[in-house]
């Protein structure tokens, strides 16, 4: 079967290698995290699938690339406006598939595909190219499209994810071959088609669906790449990072988060609290939410009540339906896996405030631990999901060293009514992203990335157009003679 119908939207379940929708032989299930049905039988690529898509990109490349900015970013400018003209389809499937909440995904995530693909196609325009004069030659920079690149994504926030990552490299003047997560592959399936109905060459954009130990491993080793961009766990992002050493290929590395949310005793209780009990969206399956509250003594108890004010108006339940503001977890293992730091938690002394059960289905209920120590397994690892530390501090000094006391380094979030404080703790914690009395502020032309177990390299504006491209210094002797 090469579609599924998914919520009355026709997704096309089959590899889009050179153009073409492409079957395999084997094929997996994608369950819905609403309720665990089957939503489709999804192509099961192998490494089989993966050489040909690089065969297609390779192909494509040097066409794409003697484009220029200005030549791709007419392709980008369609595939944006076509992305918006199906805003709805996007998220209808993204719901069905990644359980993510449809009131904002039809509000403004799904349309983040479009804002990702302009913004890149702005950006790669307003290049310029950096010349001077050296000891009698002038001097280039010149900017070389990379060549054919491989992107692996995870399950969370397909879309945004994926345009965030397609639109730098195909502006840029890359071919591409993406590997969605077989947990949330659907809407990668549909870009694809909205890239073909732009026009964009065939072989320039390429998808190949699979399980991530077959179809992620052959991509990661395929030596004709020359970029790699990864985003998942760290434990995978690990080996991926590996393997492009070895193949000598640069890659990008966005993996865990378990970012400190501090809160002094001069800030905003009520909006730092609003802030917090926010992370409790999307089942906390956001790679950059501040899951480790740091709350300075003097008001740990307010904050608390204001915290759990913000909570209880939390509802924990369908993404369909538009009160819901807490969703399922993706997938039952996920679920087995947040639970057991919960259990362990529990086990090992930290204290349970609220929460810690499973509603039924994948559906977690906001919890909230205070731990015996700040060595606690549930401080310092990633949970990816809905569940919160709570910790206090007694003076800056402290707040600052818990901050930066995990092996993990993606975001912050610092409250207080102090410019000064909020000047020096937002430089002080170490980390890719801080945001001070906000959260989730995301300029596209700003670096995004962690440290650390959260990853290497940048994304985000210039940083990923760099990351994409070869850097040629062009020396021109000026004082000869040209015939020209
Ligand atoms: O990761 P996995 P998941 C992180 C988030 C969480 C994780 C959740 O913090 O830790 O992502 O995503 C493929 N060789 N971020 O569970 O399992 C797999 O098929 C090559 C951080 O999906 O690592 C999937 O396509 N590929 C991020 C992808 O890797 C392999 C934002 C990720 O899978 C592979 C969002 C292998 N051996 C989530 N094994 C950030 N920091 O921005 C699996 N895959």
């Amino acid at each position: 079967m090469s579609y599924a119908d998914v919520g009355g939207v026709n997704v096309s379940t089959w590899h889009y290698i050179d153009g073409a929708r492409v079957p395999s032989p084997d094929s997996f299930p994608v369950l819905s995290p609403i309720d665990q049905r089957e939503i489709a039988q999804v192509a099961s690529g192998t490494a089989a699938e993966v050489s040909l898509a690089v065969s297609a990109a390779e192909a494509a490349f040097d066409d794409w690339a003697a484009l220029g900015a200005r030549g791709r970013a007419e392709y980008l400018y369609r595939l944006a406006d076509l992305i918006d003209a199906n805003v709805e389809s996007l998220a209808i499937v993204e719901c069905e598939d990644a359980g993510m909440m449809l009131r904002p995904l039809r509000a403004y995530v799904a349309a983040f595909g479009a804002v990702n693909f302009r913004a890149f196609a702005d950006m790669a325009l307003a290049q310029t190219e950096t010349g001077w004069s050296y000891n009698g030659s002038k001097v280039r920079v010149q900017r070389m499209p990379a060549g054919p690149v491989g992107i692996i994504t995870s399950w969370n926030a397909p879309i945004v994810i994926s345009t965030w990552k397609l639109a730098p490299a195909l502006a840029a003047g890359c071919t591409v071959v993406l590997k969605p997560s077989e947990w949330a592959p659907l809407t990668c399936s549909m870009i694809a088609d909205l890239a073909g109905e732009a026009g964009i060459p065939a072989g320039v954009l390429n998808v190949v669906q699979g399980l991530g130990r077959e179809v992620g491993e052959a991509l990661a080793a395929d030596e004709r790449l020359t970029r790699l961009s990864f985003t998942g766990s760290s434990r995978t992002g690990r080996a991926v990072g590996q393997t492009a050493a070895n193949n000598m290929v640069p890659c990008t590395i966005e993996a865990g988060g378990k970012s400190p949310l501090v809160v002094f005793a001069d800030a905003d209780l009520d909006a730092a609290a609003k802030t917090a009990a926010f992370q409790y969206d999307d089942a906390g399956q956001m790679c950059i939410a501040g899951s480790r509250l740091l709350v300075e003594e003097s008001v740990a108890a307010e904050f608390l009540t204001l915290l759990g004010k913000h909570t209880d108006a939390h509802v924990v339940g369908n993404p369909r339906d538009p009160e819901t503001t807490v969703p399922p977890l993706i997938h039952p293992d996920h679920l087995a896996r947040v639970s057991g730091f919960v259990e362990r938690a529990v086990a090992q002394g930290d204290t349970l405030l609220r929460g810690g059960r499973s509603l039924g289905g994948l559906l977690y209920e906001p919890t909230l631990i205070k731990p015996r120590s700040n060595d606690a397994e549930i401080v310092q690892e990633e949970v990816f999901g809905p569940v919160l530390t709570i910790q206090t501090f007694s003076d800056e000094d402290e707040a600052v060293r818990l901050a930066n006391s995990t092996r993990y380094g993606l975001a912050g979030m610092v409250f207080t009514r102090s410019a000064d404080r909020a000047e020096r703790v937002g430089r002080a914690i170490r980390s890719g992203i801080v945001w001070v009395n906000a959260f989730n502020l995301r300029d596209a032309s700003a670096p995004f990335g962690g440290r650390g177990m959260s990853g290497v390299g940048r994304e985000g504006g210039q940083y990923a157009l760099d990351f994409y491209s070869d850097l040629k210094a062009l020396y021109i002797k000026e004082d000869t003679t040209y015939e020209d």
